[in-house]
């Protein structure tokens, strides 16, 4: 590597994840499109800072929590890609054996508490997981993800209170896209906005450009800092865009040309090269991690076409059934 500053260096790694976020992103598009995966994909690019600078601040044993739009949040918590692609696939050595699919990926070896198709119950997973932290004396923090549709939903509202009750390890990341599928989220929110909506529950923290990826890491390292230290749960927002329409099976036709062409202008990873170019981190470096990248991604890609689908037999495992007669 060149010789560039520690924090530079940083964000090179965190660069790198970021790119193997979209390629995994547009190999899962091309994938369903080509028809290998079944249901449906919601692909994160253009929101790949939030999730690369949030868990930058994580270690392996915090925990994480996301929803319908999970790839981006598993790959920067840890998760193999490869493992992931299979699971898209349906194969049987997959990240949860070809069961999960795209919107239920867990990993709990990583702190991955699971994808979730049920818009805002991701939340109410991670303040459980953070009520255990506490009375387990545990020195871990948990955080989940939801989009600004989340914003009107029950679970959330009931997470953030009993968040603020008992005062758990919680971050909650609002990822402000400002669509929940076909609506804007502005037009079917009452009150004061999404993080009036947090206070209101004695829930503060900070709102943030979400495609500025220095921005999203300072503001994560000062509030998970904070809740390690017993300060409660916190709030981020994060305002950003989806390039791609909500799902693969979306037209989008909702959102104007300039509209997309507008928020591409900020997209978070021409953003983050262009500020390590200006570190003095070499382009040829960013070419290369770039390629890896794409090497990796097709990799599994191709893994994932020649995998093994599972056994049949395979659906009466992993059942949850605890506890019934026999
Ligand atoms: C409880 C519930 N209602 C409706 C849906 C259908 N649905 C799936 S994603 C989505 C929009 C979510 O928007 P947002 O939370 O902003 O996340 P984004 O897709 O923008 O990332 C909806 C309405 C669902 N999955 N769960
Ligand atoms: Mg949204």
């Amino acid at each position: 590597m060149s010789r560039v500053s520690n924090q530079a260096a940083r964000v090179l790694g965190m660069l790198r994840t970021m790119h193997v976020i979209r390629e995994f992103e547009e190999a899962a598009g091309r994938a369903w499109h080509a028809g290998h995966v079944r249901g449906s994909v919601h692909q994160y690019v253009g929101q790949e800072a939030i999730a690369v600078g949030v868990c930058a601040n994580l270690r392996p044993t915090d925990y994480i929590s996301s929803n319908h739009r999970g790839h981006g949040h598993s790959i920067a918590k840890g998760a193999d890609p490869v493992g992931m692609m299979k699971e898209l696939f349906g194969r049987a050595d997959g990240t949860c054996g070809g069961k999960g699919g795209s919107m239920h990926i867990a990993d709990f070896s990583i702190g991955m508490l699971g994808a979730n198709g049920v818009v805002a119950d991701g939340a109410t997973i991670a303040v459980g997981a953070a009520q255990a932290i506490k009375i387990l004396r545990q020195d871990r923090v948990a955080v989940t993800f939801f989009g600004d549709g989340a914003i009107n939903r029950g679970p959330l509202m009931e997470s953030f209170n009993w968040a603020k009750i008992y005062n758990l390890p919680v971050l909650f990341v609002c990822e402000h896209n400002g669509y929940a599928a076909t609506t804007r989220t502005a037009d079917v929110t009452a009150g004061e906005g999404f993080v009036a909506r947090a206070r209101s529950f004695g829930i503060d923290g900070e709102s943030v450009d979400g495609n500025d990826l220095l921005a999203v890491d300072a503001a994560a390292e000062r509030l998970i800092a904070r809740i390690r230290a017993g300060g409660g749960p916190a709030y981020l927002f994060a305002t950003t865009y989806r390039h791609h329409p909500h799902n693969t099976r979306d037209t989008g036709n909702y959102r104007t040309q300039d509209e997309i062409d507008r928020w591409k202008q900020k997209d978070p990873i021409a953003r983050t090269t262009a500020w390590l170019l200006s570190q003095g981190v070499a382009q040829e470096e960013i070419t290369s991690i770039e390629n890896e990248a794409r090497a990796l991604i097709e990799r599994a890609f191709e893994a994932a076409l020649v995998a093994p689908l599972p056994s049949p037999s395979a659906a009466y495992t992993d059942v949850q059934d605890v506890g019934a007669p026999q």
